[in-house]
């Protein structure tokens, strides 16, 4: 009997699983040819309407043959692999940490889902109801919402939804969403402390002229023009980050990584760093404003391209980066705060999420956007939470 008690103690627990999206990246250069793969093979990225049926994978697979052994020397050149998995891990493993702490009460493990990378976010799932997990956080790590990055995970996790709903072996968890934070007072915050602490490295009589350039991956101007909220969100973090620095520096938002011969979103980081000091800037910092850690895009094309062969054709400039997020304590902060506050809530999205692209024709936007829009935490999590934190508060009113 009391043997009985302590183990439906013990299980009592629900169990909350936080599912860390990200695009992930290759580890080995063995890992590169699948990613890229899986890359120009996603149909929420480029759609393919001509190439349906058994076609479908022909041009993916030409496209990607042929990137990949640039991409292999490109990784090769920052040490062999990308270390997204590893900032994801230790990440979530110190915010799963920091809201046990918040809410004892809970259960909570932290998951990675990539969407071109191991561990895919589909396993991912699969893993989380063969631990047991009853609810499932998807928590894009992009802070600023893109059809072409978030929506994309979120497509994945819906057909996945769906996919075992048609198998008959419908998923045995219920779903919520941390959708969009690019103006989250302590993601603020964090950039804030980063880009002083990298302003403190430069001579006092200099540090004012300093020009911040916030570098955020591009996106095609199809994206754009079809109604993608990013470059809106983009600009918020921005703006917010500036308000939070007093103005102190003049600063630019420009956008780097375009690849392929179609037009992109501009102005392009390389030709905003050459323009620049053209007319007379001499002191840049490159700010990686739209992604939690480092990647090939700070390591290689920031710090190699940008950083160490502009300083060749331009050797007075002074080129700098700050830091990435990575494990800034603020920043982790960030995230404890983000699961903490979704789990006292109801777990319901903005309406900005139940609003697709005006000129959005994919067709799974739709049913996932209600999905994720209208999920609802389980009763019994919310109030899990609220009783830890807002317990003792309520005893005074
Ligand atoms: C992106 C972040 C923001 C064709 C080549 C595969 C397309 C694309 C992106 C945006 C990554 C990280 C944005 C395409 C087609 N996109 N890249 N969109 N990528 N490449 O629609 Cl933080
Ligand atoms: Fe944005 Fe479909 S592309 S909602």
């Amino acid at each position: 009997m009391l043997k009985n008690i302590t183990r439906s103690y013990s299980t009592a627990r629900p169990r909350v699983g936080i599912l860390m999206l990200n695009l992930g990246g290759p580890e080995t250069s063995a890992a590169v040819h699948p990613f890229l793969l899986r890359l120009f093979s996603d149909r929420d990225l480029i759609p393919l309407p001509f190439l349906q049926g058994g076609k479908t994978n022909l041009l993916p697979r030409f496209i990607a043959k042929r990137r990949t052994p640039k991409i292999i020397e490109q990784y090769n050149k920052i040490g062999g692999g990308s270390p997204i998995k590893m900032w994801t891990e230790e990440q979530g493993n110190a915010m799963v940490e920091r809201v046990s702490e918040l809410c004892p009460e809970l259960d909570v493990k932290n998951y990675t889902g990539f969407r071109y990378a191991e561990p895919l976010t589909e396993d991912a799932m699969d893993q989380m109801e063969a631990d047991g997990i009853e609810h499932c956080v998807a928590f894009t790590q992009y802070p600023q919402y893109s059809c072409s990055t978030s929506g994309s995970s979120f497509n994945g996790m819906y057909r996945h939804i769906i996919k075992r709903q048609k198998e008959g072996k419908p998923m045995n968890m219920t779903f919520s969403a941390i959708d969009r934070w690019a103006t989250h007072p302590l993601l603020v915050k964090s950039f804030a402390e980063l880009i002083n602490k990298q302003l403190d490295e430069v001579d006092p009589k200099d540090r004012h002229k300093v020009v911040l350039l916030f570098s955020a991956h591009s996106l095609p101007m199809s994206v754009v023009n079809r109604g993608d909220p990013y470059p809106q969100e983009v600009a918020a973090t921005v703006e917010h980050v500036m308000k939070a620095l007093n103005y102190s520096n003049p600063y630019r938002l420009v956008w780097q990584s375009k690849v392929g011969p179609s037009e992109w979103l501009g102005v392009p980081t390389d030709d905003a760093i050459k323009g620049l000091i053209k007319n007379g800037n001499k002191h840049l910092m490159m700010v990686p404003i739209a992604f939690t850690s480092d990647h090939i895009e700070t390591l290689y094309e920031m710090d190699i391209e940008y950083g160490e062969d502009m300083r060749n054709e331009f050797p007075d400039a002074n080129i700098m980066r700050c830091e990435s997020l990575n494990m800034h304590s603020t920043f982790i902060e960030c995230l404890t705060e983000l699961v903490a506050d979704h789990l006292k809530s109801d777990g319901m999205t903005i309406p900005q999420m139940a609003l697709r692209c005006p000129m959005c024709v994919n067709p799974t936007c739709g049913p996932m956007r209600g999905f994720f829009s209208s999920r609802k935490l389980p009763q019994s999590i919310v109030e899990c939470c609220k009783s830890e934190e807002e317990g003792p508060i309520k005893s005074f009113g």
